[in-house]
């Protein structure tokens, strides 16, 4: 890290590092790995040429955006705060998963949402919708890994029931969280701080996997599906494998095609707790869409979150 950043700074780079990776991976969203590899031949090709025009986000931002508002408002994950933050932000053209998006319009219309949230698919969505969003929480509980254990457990629920859904948005959130210390990455020890949290192999086997990841050639192998079992530990690896460029942990993870918002979302999230707002690329974030809850409102959301941190440690805050 070239200049130290503030804990202010990560909490703005997390925000910030989560929508523009969203918004940037968006453009890719579906594509296969192919695509990719033919059309950029790096990720620093990507970071440098992006698509012309504005970056609009999609649901993963919308969504995190909720969490961040619900934290900011209540210090903790009120379940049903954070339900009539999903259901006042909801906007179907940011493009949600198949079940998040019925359970959403429940939401909206008052009707049974929690009933859909546990039926709509078997043992209820082990998607990454929960993953996606769940960074705010990483940052919010740094200092406490079972407070973001439990809290981002609370965040998946009004959506994510199944137990691959809930775990994958706990990785995702103590990733972040260690990520915000401010100490220079151990890969072996954070990879394996993880794992040891993880009741399910299918994480645990793959962040020790992740830890030993030395070539960008294999971070496919971790998947680029919608699935939280082939995403999150994708995004933990591609920020594992190039800790000191957001631009690069962004660019691996959309090179991969597939479900590149989400990826870059994630990965985009813990690369901006760790080296804070000032490392993502000036370029990218003057494109980053910034109307009514564009960047602006995003950056003071996550000030606010700082703010509410800060509250929370019995600090003094700054008004
Ligand atoms: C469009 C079988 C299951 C399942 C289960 C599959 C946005 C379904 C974001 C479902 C993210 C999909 C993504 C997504 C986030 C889940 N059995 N299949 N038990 N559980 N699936 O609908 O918020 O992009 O095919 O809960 O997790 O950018 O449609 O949504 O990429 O996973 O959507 O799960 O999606 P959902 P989500
Ligand atoms: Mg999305
Ligand atoms: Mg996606």
């Amino acid at each position: 890290m070239s200049t130290e950043p503030t804990l202010e700074d990560r909490f703005v780079g997390c925000l910030l590092g989560l929508a523009v990776g969203d918004a940037l991976g968006a453009h890719f969203e579906g594509q296969p790995v192919a695509f990719m590899e033919r059309k950029y031949r790096s990720a620093r090709q990507l970071i440098h040429s992006p698509p012309p025009g504005e970056l609009w986000y999609t649901d993963d931002t919308q969504m995190a955006i909720g969490v961040a508002e619900t934290l900011v408002r209540c210090g903790e994950v009120d379940f049903d705060v954070l339900c009539e933050r999903f259901a006042a932000n909801f906007l179907p053209q940011r493009g949600y998963g198949r079940g998040a998006r019925i359970v959403l319009e429940a939401m909206g219309a008052g009707h049974d949402h929690k009933y859909l949230a546990e039926n709509l698919f078997p043992g209820g969505s082990f998607g990454n919708g929960a993953a996606m969003r769940v960074a705010p929480v990483g940052v919010m509980f740094r200092d406490d890994p079972s407070a973001v254990w439990k809290q981002a457990h609370t965040s998946a629920l009004p959506t994510h029931v199944h137990p691959l859904g809930i775990e994958g948005a706990q990785v995702l959130a103590l990733a972040v969280a260690l990520a915000s210390q401010g100490e220079e990455l151990n890969r072996e020890s954070y990879f394996e701080t993880l794992a040891e949290r993880c009741g399910a192999p299918e994480y645990s086997g793959a962040l020790r996997r992740a830890a030993r990841l030395d070539t960008v050639r294999d971070l496919g192998l971790f998947g680029n599906g919608i699935e939280a079992t082939a995403s999150v530990v994708t995004a933990i690896a591609a920020f594992g494998l190039t800790p000191d460029s957001y631009g690069e942990t962004i660019g691996n993870a959309i090179l991969l095609g597939g479900d590149t918002d989400t990826i870059a979302a994630m990965a985009g999230a813990i690369s901006g707790a760790y080296l804070g707002v000032g490392a993502i690329p000036s370029d990218l974030l003057a494109k980053l869409e910034d109307r009514k809850q564009g960047k602006s409102y995003i950056e003071q959301l996550a000030r606010d979150l700082y703010g509410a941190y800060e509250a929370a440690r019995g600090l003094p805050t700054k008004d």
